[in-house]
């Protein structure tokens, strides 16, 4: 099948936002190595807190998959990236110690943090459609993976100390991982007769797209 899918479109479509999201000036700041110590410690603290936040989404994406998915590999690829969070935690941990951030529950969440995790449990309840949810958690996922994979590309700056984040989010393997959910959602856009959803999947990518821009403005400490 030749047809462009449903998402390559929207990324079309929306081109600017997605460039806003994937090219953002903190990442660009990363790959030019003119990226200030501050901002990125602001990132590591507040993404600490969103990761955590990230767990009970993916685990309703998990029961909605289980109840609602025609391909039953659905919840084992989704557990996968659970698991990942699990190790992403940890791995959250070390980077706040090697920098010297605190991630106690004296760690205030952002406004624009806090509203992203407003926005990812209004998509844990039972009535928002396994495909709608699903296609957030793809775009969650690559806008950090493409974000990221950046910074490695060859002839960029991104400092030293900063490699281990970057390979975090930018290396092949998620980027895969990432390719696996845009299966799933592109299947799920296929088989369905409603386009009310296809509809509200594409309201949810652009929000996606608008709390990750935010996200980095506020890691860039911009008022
Ligand atoms: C804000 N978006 C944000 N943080 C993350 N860690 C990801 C996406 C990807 O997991």
């Amino acid at each position: 099948d030749q047809k462009e899918g449903v998402i390559d479109t929207w990324k079309k479509k929306h081109h600017q936002l997605w460039v806003g999201a994937t090219r953002h000036p903190l990442i660009l700041s990363i790959s030019d190595g003119t990226i200030h110590l501050p901002a990125f410690k602001r990132w590591l603290g507040q993404d600490y807190i969103f990761v955590r936040a990230l767990v009970p989404f993916v685990a309703s994406l998990i029961v909605k998959a289980w109840k609602e998915s025609d391909d039953s590999s659905d919840v084992e690829i989704i557990l996968r990236g659970m698991a990942a969070l699990s190790d992403e935690l940890e791995w959250f941990k070390k980077q706040a110690n090697k920098w010297g951030v605190h991630l106690s529950e004296m760690l205030v969440p952002s406004r624009p943090n806090q509203e992203y995790c407003r926005f990812l449990e209004s998509l844990m309840g039972p009535e928002v459609e396994y495909t709608v949810a699903v296609t957030a958690y793809w775009a969650i996922e690559a806008v950090y993976q493409e974000s990221f994979a950046l910074c490695l590309e060859e002839g960029t700056r991104t400092p030293p100390e900063l490699m281990d984040t970057c390979q975090r989010w930018g290396n092949e393997a998620f980027g895969k991982y990432c390719s696996s959910l845009k299966a799933i959602a592109e299947r799920r856009f296929k088989k369905t007769s409603d386009e009310e959803v296809i509809k509200k999947a594409e309201v949810v990518f652009l929000r996606v797209l608008e709390h990750e821009i935010e996200f980095w403005n506020m890691s860039r400490g911009d008022p």
